[in-house]
């Protein structure tokens, strides 16, 4: 099988378009007993901010259907220890590292940009605007147009050309391509799309919330449809901004259907929890996929869902004027 499967975020090249997804794989250690690192497209470490944190009061998951909640609340070593300690031992296994960070205030996120702007080996910046396991939804910036500018706005004069940027947005918008633009205006190289969703279970034994955090963010196959869709809606708005694709992709065929949508890259999470050599095999699934349909390079394959819809669009009597 010789099928190009290289990518670009914006000036980011990778050989592969799989990568873990945020949040779900830490730094990448446990999952390098499973297999190398180097072998998929990136890691996408878990947003990491300016101080240690402890994370919000267990417990912080609950099963759902065909998904899960998660209230982590950000736990993390702080960018002193994961610069130290990370970033090296990532560039050591070979692997291209995507940083994702995230901020209280857009002060904090330039003190992240500033300080990892000349770190050696990372390929780009997830810039994280959306954790809904935050104190309040004010501090959601993606979920405000004005917010998330200033967040994009403030990283990008810190970074320069230096790094691409990818924001990563939230699906608890009303209109996702109002905030993509916004981000895109700002500077922002890509979006990722998109962040779990707010979500509730409440235990009815004993009558009170099951999280510690009370709300979580859901995660896994029952929100794909809704990242298909965010992904569709946004790469018909803006072609050529890339876009990275996530919300519960299990197989090389879910995968093959966010690149079909518009995804350029598409990262692999909650299926990491049943299954840690997900991240590879959907690679590999991909790879098939994309064979079996007549694709000879991954990129041929971003948006070919909006082709018959450009040619439908073209083909109405409203279009052609008649
Ligand atoms: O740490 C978390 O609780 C978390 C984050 Br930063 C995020 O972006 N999305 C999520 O579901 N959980």
């Amino acid at each position: 099988m010789s099928i190009d499967l290289s990518t670009t975020l914006g000036p980011a090249w990778f050989p592969t378009p799989i990568f873990t997804a945020s949040g779900c794989a830490s730094s990448g250690r446990e999952l390098a007993q499973f297999f190398p690192l180097k072998n998929i497209g990136a890691v996408v470490t878990k947003s990491i901010m300016v101080k240690a944190r402890p994370g919000r009061p267990t417990p912080r998951m609950a099963e759902t259907p065909s998904g899960m909640l998660n209230s982590i609340g950000l736990q993390g070593p702080g960018i002193d220890s994961f610069i130290a300690n990370d970033i090296p031992w990532l560039v050591e296994q070979g692997a291209r590292i995507i940083v994702s960070i995230a901020g209280e205030t857009v002060d904090e996120y330039a003190t992240l940009a500033r300080r990892l702007r000349s770190v050696p080996g990372i390929s780009a910046l997830e810039v994280n605007i959306s954790c809904p396991n935050v104190e309040n939804r004010g501090m959601v910036f993606a979920c405000d147009p004005v917010s998330s500018r200033a967040v994009i706005d403030g990283v990008r004069r810190i970074i320069g050309g230096d790094l691409p940027i990818i924001a990563k947005l939230s699906p608890d918008v009303t209109d996702i391509v109002a905030i993509a633009r916004e981000v895109v205006n700002a500077g922002a190289d890509g979006v990722a799309l998109i962040n779990t969703l707010l979500g509730m279970v409440i235990n009815t034994e004993t009558m009170r919330p099951h999280l510690g955090g009370k709300t979580g963010g859901l995660s896994g196959p029952a929100i794909r449809p809704v990242a298909v869709r965010a992904i569709y809606q946004v790469h018909q708005a803006f072609p050529k901004v890339p876009i990275l694709g996530m919300g519960g992709v299990r197989s090389g065929r879910d995968a093959f259907e966010m690149i079909l949508a518009g995804a350029s890259g598409v990262s692999v999470g909650t299926a990491t929890f049943g299954n840690p050599r997900a991240t590879l095999d959907v690679q590999e699934e991909l790879e098939v996929i994309l064979t079996e349909k007549g694709f000879t390079t991954l990129r041929s394959a971003v948006g070919f869902a909006h082709r018959q819809d450009r040619q439908d669009r073209q083909d109405s009597p409203e279009m052609s004027g008649e």
